[in-house]
């Protein structure tokens, strides 16, 4: 590839960059105290937070919870509707979880710890596809602010600081490579 063709992979690259940093949203699960993932205690109310979120394929949730209570597991609709927290899909066990969102429709999240399920440590919560408009708003233009923004209660910034930079950082090694 000759320099033309480098500078032509950059722009796109850069353009990839911007793209990805306005579209993907990494929300902090219920709330945006530290941990966010525990029994409901009044204070938080996964079921009620998830009807408020406008979560699309490529979005993530970033769950952070104490190891040794809780865990995050993703079921299907029977297990959620039954809490039947022994056939799960997937696991995260680590303390901090960062789920990233690859299919629309349905998701469905608990805790494995016994009887948190049924405590309501657990919710549903719809994925629209990547590019699709939300039901009830229209398409922002350029010059008014996008309505997403307002309404998002908790935004885990660095994870999406980590995504810019990562970007920033290659793009820094691809012009080098000029
Ligand atoms: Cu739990």
């Amino acid at each position: 590839m000759g320099p033309r063709g480098l500078r032509t992979a950059l722009i796109g690259l850069n353009l990839l960059c911007v793209f990805l940093d306005a579209s993907a949203t990494v929300y902090n699960v219920g709330t945006s105290t530290m941990p966010n993932w525990m029994l409901p205690n009044g204070s938080v109310n996964y079921t009620e937070w998830a009807k408020g979120i406008t979560l699309r394929v490529g979005d993530s949730l970033y769950f952070k919870y104490n190891p040794n209570l809780h865990n995050v597991i993703s079921v299907n609709s029977t297990s959620f509707a039954a809490c039947d927290t022994k056939n799960f899909l997937q696991v995260w066990d680590e303390g901090e979880s960062t789920v990233l969102i690859q299919e629309p429709g349905m998701h469905y999240f608990t805790c494995e710890a016994p009887t948190h399920c049924q405590k309501s440590q657990a919710f549903s919560i719809l994925a629209l596809a990547a590019l699709e408009s939300p039901p009830q708003a229209a398409p922002s233009n350029s010059t008014a602010p996008a309505p997403k923004s307002s309404s998002v209660p908790a935004l885990h910034q660095p994870v999406l600081l980590n995504s810019l930079m990562l970007c920033l950082t290659v793009l820094l090694l691809a012009s080098i490579e000029l």
